[in-house]
């Protein structure tokens, strides 16, 4: 049903814009693209110098994508996408910050964004209907619309190891990895995490440190990337299917097509066949093991196949049976953390210059000037490398001071657990749109095709907005619950919440545990998003003037 308000008071101050977008990565970057081809002024702020967004910041050594590169590229243009070549199967960092810049001076994005420049706060003024932007160097701007385009993995988590400020050496995130490199030749480095970035950078610092010690609490599960040169018949495979190949990804559950998901289930499929299809996958390389069958994370036992015949690799491949009893994951099903994507990260382990310390035995108890220490040994350290991961989903979001209807702060409205409309609105919040946010598919999905659904969704919501003179739309409490209940209701029936993973935000201490992507598959979700939009945005409450 969608609900309109009649609004009272005309507008009394006159906005400087018509969108402030935050962010330049993937999504502001294509946000600003559409809304300027749609005749709608609009400025970016990014506190980076550059664009880019997570591929400006996370720099760290191996830093590549682990969806493949011809999928993870904008589809909005056909020119750009035809005269851009990405040449590995997985795209390394610096490869997809030159494509966004590519795409930044291609479409002349620059002139509209402000770089170097934090927003702090975005405070909805109720009676002219605009919001108010301020930004860290003390700028006030006003706009009709306040688009998030933040990411979902942006707002890194603050090392707060005890007694890191009187740490004599040298120490780095992943998440902020200094711009020169660093070279770790001949140094005892410390990483600590072992998630996806640390796994991808393990493997290269193990290749320069004198000795390298792997600080892990949780092990994961990762599967080889067999990256390469993406080879001619790739390439002119996927220059004659293109079309075909995206609106099949955009249709499915989950839009990546390497992902292959089949339709069978482990449990139906005798073991012998079973161990051949993940054998043949392992041997692909990449998320497609995570395809293998159909019920491998909603069923625990036929999870399970999943998870020893990862645990039977990682036995296989590092030498020391104490060591790989250490790597492989027992505690939680396959799958429901990020799945990890790899090159040599097990091997690694076999290196004489590389410990692994399992901190579930022996926690850290502080940094020390000289390193750190456990519970039962002290590490002379000249770095430390943090892999911590981030506040994901909605860190990036709570961290403006961003104030609603009758000046209530988003912290507080999410303080248990983020609450949207179909991941695009929440409500007590107008005109207020979040890219990608918690309810939507987003980590769970390819970013670019969600980013470009989302965008294009919204371009089109403030098109229908002016078209019709309206100044205000805004999620219903109605359908936000309902959506919410909906997005509990589907994850509850994975294996997904029975991780502590950032997807439910177990990794930051007193965060609600909430499952915070939305499972229920993509295909159907954009379908129910263009349904929402094709009913005159049911679920929205949309004002007028008189
Ligand atoms: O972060 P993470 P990340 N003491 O949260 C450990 C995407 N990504 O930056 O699991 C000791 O996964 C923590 O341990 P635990 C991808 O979606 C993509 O690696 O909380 N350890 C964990 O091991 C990914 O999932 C790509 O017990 C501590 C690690 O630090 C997401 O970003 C590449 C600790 C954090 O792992 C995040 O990945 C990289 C503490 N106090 C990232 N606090 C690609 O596309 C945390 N840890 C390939």
């Amino acid at each position: 049903m969608v609900i309109w308000i009649m609004a009272d008071t005309p507008s009394k101050a006159a906005a400087e814009v018509d969108a402030v977008i935050v962010g330049a990565g993937f999504a502001g970057l294509y946000m600003l693209h559409r809304l300027r081809g749609l005749g709608f002024s609009a400025r970016v702020f990014e506190a980076a110098t550059g664009v880019g967004g997570t591929w400006y910041w996370n720099r760290y050594p191996g830093a590549r994508c682990d969806v493949e590169s011809l999928e993870y590229s904008y589809t909005f243009s056909e020119e750009l996408d035809r005269e851009w070549r990405w040449t590995e199967r997985y795209a390394s960092q610096p490869e997809i910050l030159r494509y966004l810049n590519h795409v930044a001076d291609r479409f002349d994005l620059r002139r509209d964004i402000q770089f170097e420049t934090t927003v702090t706060a975005a405070v909805f003024a109720e009676a002219q209907n605009v919001w108010n932007v301020e930004t860290s160097r003390g700028e006030r701007v006003q706009a009709k619309f306040c688009i998030m385009a933040t990411g979902c993995l942006s707002s890194a988590k603050k090392p707060d190891f005890k007694g890191l400020e009187d740490f004599a050496g040298k120490w780095y995130q992943t998440s902020h990895w200094p711009h020169e490199g660093v070279d770790f030749s001949g140094q005892r480095v410390a990483v600590i995490g072992t998630g996806s970035s640390a796994i991808q950078a393990i493997p290269i610092i193990a290749e320069q440190a004198a000795h390298l010690f792997v600080f892990q609490r949780t092990p994961n599960y990762s599967v080889p990337a067999r990256n390469g040169p993406i080879t001619p018949e790739v390439m002119d495979d996927w220059n004659l299917n293109r079309a075909r190949y995206r609106q099949r990804a955009r249709a499915s559950a989950f839009p990546i097509l390497s992902i292959d998901m089949a339709d069978r289930s482990a449990l139906a499929t005798p073991p012998e066949e079973r161990e051949r299809a993940y054998e043949e996958r392992w041997q692909r390389g990449g998320v497609c093991l995570a395809g293998a069958f159909s019920d491998l994370i909603v069923n625990q036992e036929a999870n399970d196949t999943a998870a020893e015949f990862v645990r039977a690799k990682i036995r296989e491949t590092a030498r020391d049976p104490a060591v790989a009893e250490k790597l492989a994951p027992k505690d939680y099903p396959f799958g429901t953390k990020r799945l990890c994507v790899d090159t040599g990260y097990y091997a690694t382990f076999n290196r004489e210059n590389v410990s692994l310390i399992d901190l579930r035995c022996t926690p850290i108890e502080a940094v020390t000037p000289q390193g750190l220490r456990t519970s039962d040994a002290s590490f002379e350290l000249d770095s430390i490398v943090f892999a911590t991961g981030f506040d994901a989903m909605t860190g990036a979001l709570t961290k403006i001071d961003i104030r609603g209807n009758g000046g209530v702060a988003l912290k507080e409205k999410w303080s248990s657990g983020p609450r949207t409309f179909l991941g695009i609105m929440t409500a007590g919040f107008p005109n207020l749109f979040t890219i990608t946010g918690p309810g939507s598919p987003s980590v769970l999905s390819n970013m670019v095709v969600a980013i470009e659904q989302h965008a294009d969704w919204i371009a089109s919501c403030l098109t229908y907005l002016r078209e019709r003179q309206l100044v205000k739309i805004e999620a219903t409490e109605q359908a936000e619950n309902e959506w919410v209940a909906h997005v509990n209701e589907v994850a509850n029936a994975t294996l997904y919440p029975r991780a502590n993973s950032w997807y439910v935000g177990a990794n930051v201490p007193g965060k609600p545990r909430v499952f915070m992507p939305y499972i229920g598959g993509f295909g159907s979700y954009s379908e129910k998003c263009d349904e929402v939009a094709e009913k005159g945005y049911a679920g929205f409450a949309l004002s007028a003037h008189r």
